[in-house]
């Protein structure tokens, strides 16, 4: 695997053989985390605690177990992510990739992000494996609820709205620890991954299962990885790792192509 190149300072350095490869593409698997939203001031998920959360740890209230022995914390938890993103914007990772979709035509994004910044800046069809903050429903019959007004601060503990059919608490519409994926959005991501020629990874840790494996998947048929992250990944086997923000990175890239 070639070094990471430093993007930091724009893509100077960047390997004509690389922009072929990004201009040849046929078809095209973007994997986006948390670090794509970061540039619109949401924290990335290792981050995402400060303030009152700074205590916690993301994984230990982000599982089933956490929200059934306190729903009020883990609850209040989420509301208070749905309220930054409400209050936040798409950033110029997000447009760009929505007018690269635009303009490849054959171009597939899937993320592990529960925002909605993707479609809010234009981006279409995505593939969300880890679920949505916007989208809450009942922790015992799992029907779908609408989201409630947002509490007056950012962090006042709020208990969770009753399920109207069958009094069951709200919960986030999201993805757990422990808890699998859905179906659809898993199969339709793998399926890319197996089929794509060129695989983005943009703003992610890569630490969780499944989608960690998306990437691996894609190499594994001869696609072409490219992971854009200011921070190098030292396990990262594929073929090029560009050092830098996507909100940077992804527009200079697209006015290459
Ligand atoms: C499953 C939704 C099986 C919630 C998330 C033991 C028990 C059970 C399961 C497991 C276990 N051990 C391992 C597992 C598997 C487990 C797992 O992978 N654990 C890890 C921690 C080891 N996976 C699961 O549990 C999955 N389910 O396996 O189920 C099953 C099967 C059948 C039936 C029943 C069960 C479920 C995983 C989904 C968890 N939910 N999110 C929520 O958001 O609260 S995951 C959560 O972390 C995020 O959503 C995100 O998807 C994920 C990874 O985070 P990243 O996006 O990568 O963010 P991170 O902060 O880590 O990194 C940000 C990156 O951005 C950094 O690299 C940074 O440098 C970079 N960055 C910063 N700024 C910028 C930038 N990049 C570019 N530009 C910038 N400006």
């Amino acid at each position: 695997m070639p070094n990471p190149i430093d993007c930091r300072d724009g893509l100077a350095a960047l390997p004509p053989v690389l922009l072929e490869h990004l201009r040849q593409a046929d078809e095209v698997l973007v994997l986006t985390g948390a670090g794509v939203s970061a540039e619109s001031g949401i924290a990335t998920f290792r981050e995402a605690l400060n303030g009152l959360w700074a205590r916690f740890d993301p994984a230990q209230l982000a599982t089933a177990e956490a929200f059934v022995e306190d729903p009020v914390r883990v609850w209040s938890w989420y509301e208070w992510r749905r309220a930054q993103v409400l209050a936040a914007q798409p950033n110029p990772a997000h447009r760009a990739l929505a007018d690269w979709g635009r303009q490849h035509g054959r171009l597939r994004l899937v993320t592990q992000n529960v925002d909605d910044l993707h479609e809010r800046a234009g981006s279409r069809e995505v593939i969300h494996l880890h679920g949505s903050l916007h989208a809450p429903r009942c922790f015992a019959c799992a029907r779908p609820l609408a989201a409630p007004a947002l509490p007056e601060s950012a962090e006042q503990l709020v208990a969770p709205p009753l399920c109207p059919a069958c009094g069951g608490l709200a919960r986030p519409g999201v993805v757990w620890f422990g808890e699998a994926l859905p179906a659809e959005a898993l199969a339709s991501a793998w399926a890319l991954a197996e089929r794509c020629d060129l695989c983005l990874v943009v703003g992610t840790s890569g630490l969780v299962q499944p989608a960690a494996s998306l990437p691996g998947v894609a190499r594994q048929q001869g696609a072409t990885v490219v992971r854009i992250d200011p921070q190098p990944a030292a396990d990262f086997k594929g073929d090029w790792q560009l050092l830098g923000a996507a909100g940077m990175i992804l527009p200079a890239l697209l006015e290459r192509l």
